[in-house]
């Protein structure tokens, strides 16, 4: 069937079946949720955001923003994401309704990078970066030319700097200029519109059990660093108290490595989102980006009850 409820959270689905669900899912609750398409991506496929709120599709509650898929080749990103949507729709329809779906309005954005994530279906796997073609240059066809930006290295802040590669066949080109990528000009602009309401901003990728807080261009901390470590232990014990599952939240740059132009850099130094965090899913390596899918739900119902943690806790300041 490809009506959309052909969608589940046992096995990986395509990019088809995420926007079929996700359409789906705005014609069965039009009170509460509604899809929209933001832009294309380099090869034409509709950036999808999902809309969550109790309040209807024109409401302007503070808002929790949640994006997956950026690098093609986590899919755990993907699916977790899609599946927390899909619990966050659930808990909309009861009666008596908690205070995370009262509060907030929710933008779901599971496949941030359309093309790398069908191309990982079609081709390769492992791929990481956009599809997009590099400008044709003189030396082109000599050496060769290699696809693909690394969409989060593209943001605009701080663009260029440590963590990145001026190299087109890097896995961590930045991109001939920053947003260049249609991918990331688009959702830049989404946001930007909404970054008042905006309170929280959480980006999936996989994997390392990890919360990143910013910043991940160089090692200075934030300046309210401890406010965000504190709102992301409080999620990680919750987290944990699920499967036991161990993550670790710390300063990007200071835990993982330096890495400029990314995106929860851009949600807190550019639109000035407070707390701004990027999530490194499952697993610690074993599987590492081909993560089994029976780990899709046990990943979702552990996580769903972090973002649960920051929202309530973000709702009470
Ligand atoms: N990790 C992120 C990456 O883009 C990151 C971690 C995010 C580093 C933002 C620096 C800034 O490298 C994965 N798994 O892609
Ligand atoms: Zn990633």
């Amino acid at each position: 069937r490809s009506d959309g409820f052909d969608m589940d959270w046992n096995s990986y689905q395509r990019l088809q079946t995420i926007h079929w669900w996700m359409d789906a899912m705005a014609q069965k609750y039009p009170a509460f949720v509604s899809v929209e398409t933001v832009g294309m991506s380099t090869e034409k496929r509709p950036l999808k955001v999902m809309k969550i709120s109790t309040a209807g599709p024109n409401s302007t509650r503070p808002a929790i923003w949640i994006d997956g898929g950026i690098h093609a080749r986590e899919w755990i990103s993907p699916a977790t994401t899609t599946c927390m949507a899909n619990n966050l729709i659930t808990e909309a329809t009861r009666i008596r309704r908690q205070r995370f779906v009262e509060t907030f309005d929710w933008y779901f954005a599971p496949v941030l990078n359309p093309d790398g994530y069908e191309y990982t279906w079609s081709s390769d796997r492992l791929w990481r970066k956009t599809r997009s073609s590099p400008k044709k240059g003189i030396w082109d066809g000599l050496f060769g030319c290699c696809k693909g930006v690394d969409p989060n290295r593209n943001w605009a802040y701080k663009w260029g700097g440590k963590g990145t590669s001026q190299n087109q066949c890097s896995q961590v080109y930045a991109g001939p200029s920053p947003a260049s990528e249609p991918e990331v000009a688009h959702i830049q602009n989404y946001i930007l519109a909404r970054k008042d309401s905006i309170k929280l901003f959480l980006t999936f990728h996989s994997y390392s059990q990890l919360l990143l807080l910013p910043w991940g261009y160089d090692t200075p901390r934030v300046p309210d660093h401890d406010d965000l470590l504190q709102v992301g232990n409080r999620a990680l014990a919750k987290l944990r108290a699920v499967y036991g599952t161990e993550y670790k939240a710390g300063d990007t740059a200071e835990i993982l490595y330096p890495a400029a132009g990314g995106s929860h850099d851009w949600a807190k130094g550019v639109a000035g989102i407070k707390y701004s965090y990027c999530y490194e899913l499952r697993d610690k390596g074993r599987y590492g980006f081909v993560l089994p899918a029976d780990q899709i739900i046990p990943s979702c119902k552990e996580t769903f009850q972090g973002v649960k943690s920051m929202a309530e806790d973000i709702a009470a300041i």
